[in-house]
């Protein structure tokens, strides 16, 4: 059995577990207190105590991108979320990359504005990040389809990243304006079709 160690707000977590939901793998929850009580005995599993972490018959792995082409290559998966390799690929791949980024950005400005000590909070630094964060934003904007999915008539891994990082971003307080992304809002509206995106959703 897979265990996916890491809670329901981490964008980087949701996207393994929506990878593994739509490719229909049996997979077990683990919530972790990385802020709390498991910090030290988490690096049994990551040294950096960071999630996710998925449990496998091949060990514990970790890093995201190193997860999913696991994902991708262990065992029998009912679908691969990329496309064979070729011009296809290279799109999804550099959506996922545009995606990851803005996530990445998100959890540096959730961290900066949520955990430090207000008095110690460094404004220029939530100025560069929120305008990262809106850049980013805008060039996937003008990628999202107006109907279906990055992967056509089904979702693929860019949907996957996308929806990750977009929901994530609404858990952080006052950073996004939802009126200048309607297709990026309209995708996350769509994939709560989807049993693999709608019960890992962060408010789920
Ligand atoms: N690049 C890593 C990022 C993982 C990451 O930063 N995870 C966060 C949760 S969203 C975490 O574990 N943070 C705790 C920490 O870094 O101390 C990946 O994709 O696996």
């Amino acid at each position: 059995m897979l265990i996916l160690y890491g809670g329901k707000r981490s964008p980087f977590v949701r996207r393994v577990a929506i990878w593994l939901g739509l490719q229909g793998r049996e997979f077990e929850r683990r919530p972790v207190e990385l802020f709390g009580a498991e910090f030290e005995s988490f690096r049994a599993r990551n040294p950096l105590s960071r999630v996710p972490v998925l449990s496998t018959p091949d060990g514990d792995l970790i890093e995201t991108a190193a997860i999913i082409d696991y994902l991708e290559t262990a065992g029998t998966p009912n679908r691969q979320l990329l496309p064979p390799p070729g011009h296809q690929r290279v799109v999804c791949l550099q959506i996922i990359a545009l995606a990851n980024g803005v996530a990445e950005k998100g959890v540096a400005y959730a961290y900066e504005t949520e955990r430090r000590p207000p008095e110690k909070v460094w404004a220029d630094w939530v100025t560069r990040l929120a305008s990262q964060i809106g850049q980013g934003l805008a060039a996937l904007e003008a990628e999202t389809p107006d109907a279906g999915w990055f992967g056509g008539d089904q979702p693929d891994g860019a949907d996957a990243a996308v929806v990750a990082a977009i929901d994530f971003l609404f858990t952080v307080s006052g950073l996004l304006d939802p009126a200048i992304i309607p297709h990026l809002v309209a995708l996350s509206a769509r994939s709560r079709a989807i049993a693999a995106f709608d019960t890992t959703r962060p408010d789920a």
